[in-house]
């Protein structure tokens, strides 16, 4: 690890008040769910079909049971524990440092260690709906089915097809989350995103919005955007965050 770069991300922490995290699945693979593109990501796993394909609005509505294969076999991992990166940004938000975590992940780990604005763009697996009558269930009950091997879970009081409030391909994104997104990121001291492609539109283009002149990069590869940012960082997430402090305290 550059330790260089760890003491020039923590004195941009140290001056700054007003801290917005914007993330991706690369801040989950530690607490072991995989990514979309890293090598043993899910897109270089084979499958009958692209996992594009799959996570798609169309094939949803086509081919409800061989979404649901891939959901509960991929998605809808049992078990997982937020990593330290999830419980250093919570620490950040309960010091008065961070404002928002904007994240395009979907597992509901940032609220499980405990951070409390937390902005979905992607939506979440915690939460299901009927498509007919709108009745909500909760992961609990999808992995119940899930355990009962049910691939086309249905509405328990009216029959209808249940989805997971996801944002699939095809599919518009929540606007009053998406403008509250911007508003975060544009009044933000200091941006810090984290283990993210920047190649999913249009969450990747929110980055553009920040005015600041400390966004720094946490990312294991390399991403479009590393020659704009103030501070790239080629690491584990996790790991990097294991070396911060705020006030003294360390972060996890
Ligand atoms: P992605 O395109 O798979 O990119 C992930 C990035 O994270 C890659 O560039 C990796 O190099 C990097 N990375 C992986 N592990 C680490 C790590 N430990 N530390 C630092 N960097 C790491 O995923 P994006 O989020 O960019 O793409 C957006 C999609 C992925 C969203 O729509 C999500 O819903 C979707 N997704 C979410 C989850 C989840 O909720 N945990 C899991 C898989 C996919």
């Amino acid at each position: 690890m550059d330790m260089n770069k760890i003491a020039a991300l923590q004195k941009m922490i140290d001056e700054s008040a007003r801290i917005v995290f914007f993330g991706g699945a690369g801040v989950s693979t530690e607490s072991g769910i995989p990514d979309f593109r890293s090598v043993d990501g899910l897109y270089n796993q084979k499958y009958d079909y692209p996992p594009e394909q799959i996570l798609s609005h169309t094939f949803f509505m086509r081919k409800r049971s061989e979404f649901y294969r891939f959901y509960y076999d991929k998605i809808l991992v049992d078990g997982v524990e937020p990593n330290a990166a999830h419980k250093a940004l919570a620490k950040l938000e309960q010091m008065g440092k961070l404002t928002a975590i904007v994240t395009q992940n979907i597992d509901g780990l940032h609220q499980k260690a405990g951070s409390k604005n937390v902005l979905e763009v992607h939506g979440t697996t915690l939460n299901n709906i009927c498509m007919s009558c709108g009745k909500t269930f909760d992961i609990d009950y999808m992995m119940d089915q899930k355990a009962k091997k049910i691939f086309e879970p249905a509405c328990d009081s009216c029959g209808g097809v249940i989805k997971p409030d996801v944002v699939l391909y095809e599919e518009g994104l929540d606007q009053d989350i998406l403008s509250e997104a911007v508003r975060q990121i544009a009044s933000a001291d200091m941006l810090i995103v984290g283990g993210t492609s920047l190649v999913v539109y249009p969450a990747a283009g929110l980055v553009d919005y920040y005015n600041g002149n400390k966004l720094v990069l946490i990312n294991k590869s390399q991403t479009a955007m590393d020659s704009k940012a103030d501070l790239a960082i080629s690491d584990s997430i996790g790991e990097v965050f294991s070396q911060l402090t705020c006030n003294g305290e360390r972060l996890v």
